[in-house]
């Protein structure tokens, strides 16, 4: 499925461009930003699910690293430092890898 199914293109394209230079990254503003922010808790699983590219039910570091690219395909990557950055904000049972529950969390927390 792609994220326009669930987003607003024009919304996502206006979020990842405000965090096109490098170590910009704010995934607050980014949240808001792509319309995310605010969704019913099936639409932010819609999301995780779209991130999740391995279908691993959990976003790991990699694909945390992505997660620009998993809402349109010529983003950037994140720099190592703002998906550590990231990762520590969403991983709450310190597994090193992101839940749905937890990402659900990370998004409602915004
Ligand atoms: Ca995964």
């Amino acid at each position: 499925m792609p994220m326009t199914d669930v987003l607003a293109a024009g919304d996502i394209s206006k979020a990842v461009a405000a965090f096109a230079a490098p170590e910009s990254f704010n995934y607050k503003k980014f949240f808001e930003l792509c319309g995310l922010k605010g969704k019913g808790n099936d639409v932010i699983k819609k999301v995780f699910c779209i991130l999740d590219q391995d279908h691993s039910d959990f976003i790991e570091e990699e694909e945390l690293g992505l997660i620009l690219k998993g809402f349109t395909p010529n983003a950037r990557c994140l720099s190592a430092k703002e998906t550590k950055v990231l990762l520590a904000a969403g991983d709450k049972d310190g597994d090193g890898k992101i839940g749905v529950d937890e990402f659900v969390t990370l998004v409602s927390e915004c």
